[in-house]
């Protein structure tokens, strides 16, 4: 039998479990190959573990999952295109078998990495059919250029992308049997499960519709529900959603709930996922609770109605207030994320916002500066027709030799001043529900990448998403606005309330 090694390339703290590897591992056993998994989240030096376990496996292929390109966060700006190059380099020292590159940070920038990390081939979008597609190629050695998605290199050199190809349907394997799933609730405070594909909203700065596609493509119910069977069986019961917009569309969640409830699974798992602000209702909201959601994070945007506009967003900010309320009267905790700095942003309508969001009274509230911009997307060629990047007063991060912006690039409109950050913090006026943008305190900001106190926290047995963990923290220390919801994490898992202490 031949053998495929699956490479979890993401080793930011606190982990998060690599689900892509677990349905591309289904789709490929199912088709009769063996999967050897390498996760390089929990060892000490991935290079060394990757050499080690390939020369043990002797492949057929290897496949490398490449979830973040960069923190997408503005000023760190993370950006871990190298570390890929240097993980390529070190199974190819390992292997001569074809090695090929995935994930949601490489379908943004197929062709860039593809040139930049040194594999022999990339998939973008969906990997479960291209990979298949590309092992019983390889198996067989036949010809692979003209398997959808895939990203080559022609006879001249010159770097190919192939469109990816996207089935109406979606079902995937919900064994759920590949990585620790466990251990990533031990030490990431949670699992996850994976509803639908794709986004039809027409935001100006997302990436989703490059890396997924414009079009929902939704999994049955049953199939979701008996993924959220697997997990509890390996003690997961603390679950995020990996939908971009659980909501979107609106009958398929509502099905969804419907069906985890009628399992018994909303009294055995707790889960908190994304969601649009609009279709959002009082409904959804008991269906969802009802189902075992305890916690939503809503990307609002902006609470200001001419940036919602500007940003492509279809409601005005009193749905905002709405969707609050809908999680209020349903008992889910609800934070509120906005993106401070689109075109146009100026210090009256950033102070807009921050006071609608005070007022809405979400349990917290993100304010992150500074929209980072992607290529394909109506933001950057609104960037484009500013004129090159260097010089542009609207651009932060990486701002000289980066046309194609492959390294992190920010929209911070002039307006804002020289100090956004500074900025928000003050319109935020220590109002303690309130992330601040970069503070470089992970206390108050909500940087994900290497973020010491959360793993701490989960290290002592939070659970939960991150922002609901971070929340509870500085709920514990006294540093809490006005009281909010409770999270209630104990069902299902002992009696114990890990989250709650
Ligand atoms: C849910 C989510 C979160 C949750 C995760 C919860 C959880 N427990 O899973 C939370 C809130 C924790 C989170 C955190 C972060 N996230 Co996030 N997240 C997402 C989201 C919505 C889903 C990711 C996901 O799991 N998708 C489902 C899986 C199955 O899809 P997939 O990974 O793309 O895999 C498929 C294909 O890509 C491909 N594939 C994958 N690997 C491979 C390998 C091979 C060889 C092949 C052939 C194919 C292949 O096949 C898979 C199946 O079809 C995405 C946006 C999106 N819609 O996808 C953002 C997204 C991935 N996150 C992003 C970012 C930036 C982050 C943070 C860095 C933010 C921060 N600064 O804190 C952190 C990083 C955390 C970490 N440790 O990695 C960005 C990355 C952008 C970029 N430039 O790369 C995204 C794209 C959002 C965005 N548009 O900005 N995130």
């Amino acid at each position: 039998m031949d053998t495929i090694a699956l490479i979890n390339s993401n080793d930011m703290k606190p982990p998060v479990a690599p689900i892509a590897i677990e349905y591309l591992a289904g789709a490929l056993a199912a088709a009769g190959f063996g999967v050897e998994v390498i996760d390089c989240s929990f060892g000490e030096d991935p290079a060394t573990e990757i050499r080690r376990r390939l020369a043990a496996i002797d492949p057929l292929l290897v496949g490398i999952s490449f979830r973040n390109t960069d923190d997408c966060f503005w000023p760190s700006g993370a950006w871990f295109v190298p570390r890929l190059g240097a993980l390529v380099a070190a199974a190819r020292a390992a292997t001569s078998a074809p090695i090929v590159a995935g994930g949601c940070g490489f379908s943004i920038y197929p062709r860039e990495i593809l040139e930049t990390c040194g594999a022999d081939f990339g998939i973008a979008g969906d990997g479960e059919a291209p990979l298949l597609e590309l092992a019983q190629r390889v198996a067989r050695g036949e010809d692979c250029r003209t398997i959808p998605g895939l990203v080559y290199r022609d006879e001249a050199g010159r770097t190919v992308a192939n469109p990816p190809e996207y089935a109406d349907a979606l079902s995937v394997s919900p064994a759920r049997a590949w990585i620790d799933n466990a251990r990533y609730l031990r030490e990431g405070a949670m699992g996850n499960v994976e509803t639908k594909r794709g986004c039809p909203a027409a935001c100006i700065y997302c990436a989703d519709p490059l890396a997924k596609g414009v079009r929902a493509r939704c999994r049955p119910p049953g199939e979701i529900a008996g993924e959220f069977e697997a997990l509890a069986a390996q003690g997961v019961d603390v679950l995020h959603l990996c939908d971009a917009e659980f909501n979107l569309p609106m009958p398929h969640a509502l099905a969804t709930a419907e069906e985890l409830a009628r399992r018994g699974l909303g009294r055995r798992v707790r889960w908190y996922c994304y969601a649009a602000i609009q279709p959002f209702t009082e409904q959804l909201a008991h269906a969802m609770r009802a189902a075992g959601c305890i916690g939503i994070n809503f990307g609002a945007d902006s609470a200001c109605d001419r940036m919602l506009a500007v940003l492509g967003r279809a409601y005005r900010k009193e749905d905002v207030a709405a969707a609050v309320a809908a999680c209020r009267a349903a008992g889910i905790a609800v934070m509120l994320d906005l993106l401070i700095g689109g075109p146009g942003e100026d210090e009256s309508s950033a102070r807009e916002s921050i006071e609608f969001v005070k007022r809405a009274a979400p349990d917290c509230a993100g304010a992150a500066v500074g929209v980072r911009v992607y290529p394909g997307t109506r933001l950057a060629a609104f960037v484009r027709s500013q004129g090159p990047i260097a010089g542009n007063p609207n651009l932060r991060g990486a701002v000289t030799e980066n046309e194609n912006f492959f390294r992190p690039l920010f929209y911070v409109d002039w307006k804002l001043g020289p100090e956004p950050g500074a900025l928000v913090a003050r319109l935020i006026d220590r109002d303690a529900r309130f992330f601040q943008p970069a503070a470089g305190d992970p206390t108050l900001d909500y940087n994900y990448n290497m973020n010491d106190v959360l793993a701490a926290a989960i290290a002592r047995g939070e659970r939960g998403a991150f922002w609901d963990i971070l929340r509870r923290l500085r709920a514990k220390t006294g540093d809490a606005g006005k009281p909010g919801t409770v999270t209630d994490l104990s069902v299902g898992m002992g009696g114990r309330s890990p989250g709650l202490g």
